[in-house]
């Protein structure tokens, strides 16, 4: 649609598509004009129709058409010195549905990606155990698997932005965050065979480290290793890439993902936690008062608009306008999600493409006539535990500013009357 089209009487849906279509136009094209006659593209035979595409076997293991080349990861160069130990960012404003090809899936590490290859891969349980057992990448293959779709959260997502708006594009506000199909063996089906002290449960814990040299170790309740924790070798499919922790990680879902320990190399059993770095000098929130709180491990509900958004503007003028998002909670399953065009003062109920799973990412979408008008577009998420996504005022309130991990508010993007959208504050 052109700009015309503003002062005219709107168009219903169906009138547009099939008018545009009448005049051999791309149904939303804003550059088309019926008056620009024929389209070559549609009258005149082009290379690719005139001549052989690539045979079989061209690329046995495919990549992204050259087209898609912008849709990758970032990282923020200032954010770090140097890229080992350091994080880059999902290009979630680019994606669709819900699984996140490992291509394009955050890196987050403290000491590099290493190489290690599946027969060098030892898995070690020891501490209070029956029988301290050291596990192949062939020994555990031969235990039952299982199959999950879960989300892997940062707990550093959104952390830049808890003084204010900070970095314009949704890939580096929200996109620590990938949500992938695991394939691998329940923890407790591992805990079991090596005879895990199982008394006073509640009392237990697991200390798990990493292959690497920053070994990235963290203490995990038994009740949580025992519940859904799966120790997996392959996500969408495919052997897990080696930034995401070839050949084995630990899969510890809905929690903050420090907990996610790639290249797993060892479990103790203990009946206390050992209180690391990772869990107290990091990924840990100091509040108003200046005291930390201890233990954020759940991921709380939280939303973002991923379309449009500062790296995805509208570019196809006015008329039907699809708005699409992300929504999780590692606490549960989303039940619903609500958007709102003008900063939260009314709310639409958004549709869901599927239901909410468990711990896993929900896309959302809201169908709009878009006129041209200004947007202060939010989203906010709700689990079925019935917690409702916070503000960002509603989170400074408990929280104050001294937090930068676990920043679940909901986010506004400011879209102007040309489409151009930016990452602002409201309140
Ligand atoms: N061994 C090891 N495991 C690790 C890390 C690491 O540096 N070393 N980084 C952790 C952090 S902070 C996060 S957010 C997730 C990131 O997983 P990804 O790199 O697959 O996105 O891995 C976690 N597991
Ligand atoms: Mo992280």
């Amino acid at each position: 649609m052109d700009q015309d089209d503003k002062k005219g009487p709107a168009p219903s849906r169906r009138q547009f598509l099939t008018g545009a279509a009448a005049a051999g136009a791309g149904a939303v094209a804003a550059s088309s004009s019926a008056a620009s006659g024929p389209d070559p593209l549609i009258t005149e035979v082009q290379d690719w129709a005139s001549g052989l595409g690539h045979g079989v076997d061209e690329v046995p293991y495919g990549l992204p058409i050259e087209f898609e080349g912008d849709v990758v990861r970032r990282n923020v160069a200032w954010l770090t010195a140097d890229t080992i130990s350091s994080i880059n960012f999902t290009p979630i404003h680019a994606l669709d549905g819900t699984i996140t090809p490992q291509g394009c899936a955050f890196e987050r590490h403290h000491s590099g990606a290493i190489e290690l290859r599946k027969q060098d891969y030892r898995l070690m349980i020891n501490g209070l155990v029956e029988r301290p057992l050291v596990f192949t990448y062939a020994d555990l293959e031969r235990f039952p698997r299982e199959n999950h779709v879960y989300f892997c959260e940062c707990a550093a997502n959104t952390g830049m932005e808890w003084a204010g708006a900070q970095l314009n594009g949704v890939q580096f506000t929200h996109g620590m965050i990938h949500n992938m199909e695991y394939t691998g063996v329940p923890l407790r089906l591992l805990l079991e065979e090596a005879g895990a002290d199982l008394s006073d449960v509640a009392n237990k814990w697991i200390f798990v480290e990493g292959a690497d040299a920053s070994s990235n170790g963290r203490s995990i309740p038994m009740e949580k290793a025992l519940d859904d924790c799966l120790v997996a070798f392959k996500a969408n499919g495919e052997a897990l890439r080696k930034e995401h922790g070839y050949p084995v990680r630990l899969v510890v879902p809905g929690w903050e993902g420090n907990m996610w320990v790639k290249w797993l190399r060892r479990i103790e059993v203990m009946d206390v936690p050992v209180e690391s770095r990772e869990e107290t000098s990091k990924y840990t929130d100091t509040l108003a008062d200046g005291i930390s709180r201890k233990w954020t491990w759940a991921m709380d509900a939280k939303s973002v608009v991923t379309s449009p958004s500062p790296q995805a503007p509208i570019s196809h003028g006015h008329g039907p306008l699809v708005i699409t998002g992300l929504a999780w909670s590692g606490r549960g399953a989303i039940t619903a999600v609500d958007v709102s065009l003008d900063g939260g003062k009314n709310w639409q109920t958004a549709r869901l493409a599927k239901p909410g799973e468990k711990m896993a990412l929900t896309r959302f979408y809201l169908d709009i006539d878009w006129r041209g008008e200004e947007m202060f577009l939010q989203s906010r998420a709700r689990d079925d535990s019935g917690y409702v996504q916070p503000s960002k005022e509603q989170l400074r309130e408990v929280r104050g500013l001294n937090s930068i991990y676990h920043n679940n508010c909901i986010q506004t993007w400011y879209v102007n009357a040309e489409g151009v959208a930016e990452n602002v504050e409201v309140s």
